[in-house]
């Protein structure tokens, strides 16, 4: 080798290693740059809410995955994704997103599962400035404990009224009974909802029954019940309660209408209460039957994902995925405050639930569905 060959090789080896030292560099710039946007699932995967937080842990994980594969944010930036147990009470949860915040630089937080359970753990997230996407909540106020709490999720009162009203004007029921929680916060607001809609449509009511979370045995309750004579029997339950409420019911007898919301909305409650559901009427804000391109698109990933058909509360939590990325690719930032503004500004986002808008106190708007169980499956009302 002469000497310009040598100074040649030498120069070449200093441009790879400085090339190289560039390369290193700039790999940590964009972990520095919050290149991962972590977002922590705080579901309930033990205990009552499970009959739900199996199902949303699953729309939750693949909408992450479809926003990572085709790089939907932009910018090098990438969903890390931290599922927590939220339990089923409050307290567990408060607890679960205390140590979520503590242990996790995170941007924004989807759940928890039941409303009892916002109530404790939002105010946390509030506090910490870290917008949470509620997927589940139906319950009135939610949104109103802070400017950083939004949710996907239809309020009761909006599916209860359009099942009130279809079950009124098409069925023409006219007298109904209540059978609800009364230690919930859900199954409260569900009583409450249901009166609304049993006053604006002009229905009697005839009997006015609860019962306590946990509880198992429902035949006194439901004696009283159907002597009372009801058209329809309101019941505000969640999933664990609803199925054996459905069965014993039947058994004594009665043959008329059950109406539930919300807390009805999982596939548990089909393969508990067996035969015993056909007929059963509820309120959603999802419907498999919804032949729109996004949710045909979602319910085939899904089924080929987990080899099983996606419910309401799976698709609601794919979409409360989908909005924070969204609020990141709009926004142009991982950063928390920065998603709260985008996620605001969200109006007309093509869902599996239809076109999605946050209103002006960050609640959802789209349409509501009335439901009834035919043939083992949730299908649309259509008289
Ligand atoms: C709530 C609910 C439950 C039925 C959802 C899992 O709507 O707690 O608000």
């Amino acid at each position: 080798m002469n000497k310009i060959h040598l100074l040649l090789a030498i120069s070449l080896s200093a441009l790879i290693t400085s090339a190289c030292s560039i390369g290193t560099q700039d790999t940590a710039a964009k972990v520095d740059q919050r290149s991962y946007v972590t977002i922590g699932a705080l579901i309930g995967l033990s205990g009552d809410a499970a009959a739900y937080g199996v199902s949303q842990k699953k729309g939750i994980e693949l909408a992450v995955k479809e926003v990572n594969d085709s790089n939907y944010m932009g910018g090098n930036r990438e969903l890390r994704l931290v599922v927590v147990d939220g339990g089923s009470s409050g307290d567990s949860a408060a607890v679960a997103i205390s140590q979520m915040i503590n242990d996790h630089r995170i941007a924004a937080i989807i759940g928890p599962t039941l409303s009892s359970q916002a109530f404790k753990a939002d105010p946390i997230a509030q506090k910490n400035g870290i917008p949470v996407v509620a997927v589940s909540n139906t319950v009135p106020g939610i949104t109103e404990m802070g400017d950083y709490i939004f949710r996907c999720s239809l309020p009761e009162s909006t599916v209860i009224g359009g099942t009130i009203k279809a079950a009124a004007s098409q069925i023409r029921i006219v007298k109904v009974a209540y059978l609800w929680g009364r230690d919930d916060d859900y199954t409260r607001a569900g009583y409450q909802a249901f009166r609304d809609a049993v006053e604006k449509n002009g229905l009697g009511v005839v009997a006015d029954e609860t019962f306590a979370r946990g509880d198992t045995d429902f035949k006194a309750q439901l004696e009283k019940i159907t002597v009372s004579g009801p058209d329809a029997i309101l019941v505000s339950a969640l999933a664990r309660e609803a199925s054996p409420i459905i069965k014993q019911a039947r058994a004594l007898g009665y043959v008329g209408l059950i109406i539930g919301g919300n807390g009805f909305n999982s596939p548990d409650l089909i393969t508990q209460a067996g035969s015993d559901a056909e007929g059963v009427m509820a309120g959603t804000a999802w419907n498999i039957g919804n032949t729109n391109p996004r949710n045909l698109a979602f319910i085939s990933a899904f089924q080929k994902a987990y080899s099983v058909k996606p419910d309401q509360f799976a698709a609601q939590a794919y979409v409360g995925t989908w909005l924070i990325a969204y609020a990141v690719r709009t926004g142009g930032s991982g950063d928390p405050a920065a998603i709260r503004n985008a996620l605001a500004d969200i109006a007309n986002f093509t869902t599996p639930l239809g076109s999605f808008s946050f209103d002006g106190s960050r609640e959802p708007v789209h349409p509501s569905i009335v439901q009834v169980i035919r043939n083992g499956k949730f299908t649309v009302f259509n008289p």
